[in-house]
């Protein structure tokens, strides 16, 4: 077998992530023997009889943080546990690198993502500071959008199925995938050319007609027609904007 990726997710929710990964793409992906998915219990690494996760801020402040003795205590474990070379550790967190297209490209070509999804206030820091010095562990905290959650929970979801589409052999249709790593290069969240519009049947539905040029035959001009709208497009829902 050649690309395999096992995936760990860590959640004091493990039944948030578990539901919708046995849906759709993602569970296909599991079938196949591709991808393999694991929701973790944080709880289960704890060792007090209340499953205690999370204690006060020091320098005070509203809220929980979570402890770093489980967090480090379940890492291990399932880094323990796994024989891949490197672990990718993706701690999900309002102050993380933006998530993109180009990040997901490289994390599906991984062995081992391990995503540590927070809840309450957020991880201690000293979970990023120690595992960024163990040679074995790769470290990045990411944000998938500037807004705030409740937690990472949804938002693996979202890195999980943005990658987990892109491992080869796991979409049905690689002529869609090899169309798509053209607009990925540039992708630094400048240089995005949004895609043009779409049209099925029938022709006409409620007064609207399919643009004539797509049902003219000519692949030239519906070529051309096709770039200069993701263009027009492009400029209008996400114009440059400057200092
Ligand atoms: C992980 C806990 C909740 C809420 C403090 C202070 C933050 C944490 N794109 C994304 N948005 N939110 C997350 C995310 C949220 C998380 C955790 C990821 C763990 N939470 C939480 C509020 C705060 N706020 C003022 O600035 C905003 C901290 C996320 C991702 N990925």
């Amino acid at each position: 077998m050649v690309n395999k990726l096992k995936i760990d997710v860590v959640t004091i929710f493990p039944d948030y992530v578990v539901m919708p990964l046995a849906q759709s793409l993602i569970g296909k992906a599991g079938q196949s023997g591709l991808v393999e998915i694991t929701a973790n219990d944080l709880r289960d690494f704890t060792s007090d009889a209340h499953r205690t996760v999370d204690d006060t801020p020091y320098g005070g402040g509203a809220g929980m943080v979570m402890m770093p003795t489980v967090w480090g205590d379940a890492i291990d474990s399932i880094s323990n546990a796994t024989s891949a070379a490197v672990h990718e550790l993706i701690i999900l967190t309002p102050a993380g690198e933006l998530f993109s297209q180009s990040m997901a490209q490289e994390l599906s070509l991984s062995e081992h993502l391990i995503f540590a999804c927070g809840r309450y206030e957020g991880i201690d820091q000293r979970v990023t500071d120690h595992y960024r010095t163990r040679p074995e562990f790769r470290v990045r905290e990411v944000s998938i959008g500037n807004y705030v959650l409740n937690g990472g929970e949804a938002a693996a979801l979202v890195m999980i199925e943005a990658i987990v589409r892109l491992v080869p052999g796991v979409i049905g249709n690689p002529e869609s995938l090899a169309e798509e790593s053209h607009s990925i290069a540039a992708d630094a969240q400048d240089e995005v050319l949004l895609e043009y519009p779409i049209y099925t049947k029938p022709s006409k539905w409620r007064g609207l007609s399919v643009p004539a040029i797509l049902t003219s035959g000519n692949h030239g001009l519906i070529a051309t027609w096709r770039r200069e709208q993701a263009i027009s497009r492009t400029e209008q829902i996400r114009p440059k904007t400057r200092e």
